[in-house]
């Protein structure tokens, strides 16, 4: 058994080894290299190695305790196209220095797996650089998924919440949006401001945390029983402790679409009066309303 165990340590070396070559002789990695993974607990294959890669997109800037960009390769739209870079620097070389829409190019930074996410450590330590290829690019667009396909977790045991499919692992920090949808539940999660959009039958989770135009846990437009037409942000994993779950966070007013009805009954009023003039028929002022007619009779269709 010794003899077999030693066999394939040394045939795992191999491997380990063929791989270090071919991706040292491939060049800068893309994102999609480092994030594509097979691995049921969803790790990069390349968990502590420092490598460059090719990079994306700022897509976020987001300060907290530790200042991360996110950056995301419109070359894999489908999935493993973004990741999280968090700058180790005293003087927060990366993250002072880049704006949103720029290609940054990093080289030497560390693949790390931290609570769930793949991120790109930059720190002096290991060298790391990094230079912004081009600028004002138009950001990925936000890929449509379904609630389903970002899945909730679910509790069990009691004040336990672990995700049953990872299938959303693909679509860390990327750019994605959920539509119609409803709040139903806040309160949630490891920070307990996470909270449950329901739709398509399905439920997944989202928070604003990293939302710029959020007043404390949730943004003002978030409470239980709100509608929105879509909700939109960058998908994040959480993994600690009795937690394991993937929560859509939104980063600015933008992302957060009410329901439109108002706006597009206004806008459908103030269409309806500019075409009557530009016609140079008078009509009455407002809606321009049959006489004696309101809003919803002039929308009925005819009996006959
Ligand atoms: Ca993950
Ligand atoms: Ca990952």
């Amino acid at each position: 058994m010794r003899g077999t165990r030693l066999v394939v340590a040394a045939a795992g070396a191999v491997m380990v080894a063929a791989l270090a070559a071919g991706l040292a002789s491939a060049g800068p990695l893309s994102i999609e290299q480092i994030q594509y993974t097979v691995d049921p607990s969803g790790s990069s294959p390349l968990d502590g190695n420092i490598v460059d890669c090719a990079g994306g997109i700022v897509t976020h800037k987001f300060g907290g305790s530790k200042p991360k960009i996110t950056i995301q390769d419109p070359n894999s739209p489908d999935g493993w196209g973004a990741i999280q870079v968090k700058d180790w620097t005293s003087g927060l070389d990366l993250y002072n220095a880049v704006s949103v829409g720029d290609w940054v190019r990093l080289s030497d930074v560390m693949v790390e797996e931290y609570v769930g996410n793949t991120l790109l450590q930059y720190q002096s330590d290991n060298d790391a650089n990094f230079a912004v290829l081009s600028t004002a690019n138009a950001l990925p667009a936000y890929k449509l998924v379904t609630p389903g396909e970002i899945a909730a977790p679910v509790e069990g045991p009691p004040a336990e919440w672990y995700v049953a499919d990872h299938g959303a692992e693909q679509y860390e920090a990327m750019r994605l949006t959920v539509q119609d949808v409803t709040v139903a539940a806040i309160d949630l999660g490891g920070h307990r401001d996470n909270y449950a959009l329901s739709g398509d039958a399905n439920v997944c989770w989202a928070a604003d945390y990293m939302n710029a135009d959020s007043n404390g846990l949730y943004h003002p437009y978030v409470f239980a029983g709100k509608h929105f037409n879509s909700v939109s942000g960058v998908l994040e994993q959480y993994t600690k402790n009795e937690f394991d779950y993937y929560q859509l966070l939104t980063t600015c007013t933008g992302d957060l679409v009410p329901e439109p009805v108002g706006i597009v009954l206004l806008a459908a009023g103030g269409l309806a009066v500019l075409g009557r003039r530009r016609q140079g028929r008078p009509r009455r002022a407002g809606l321009g309303l049959a006489k004696g007619r309101r809003p919803w009779e002039n929308r009925r269709p005819r009996l006959n």
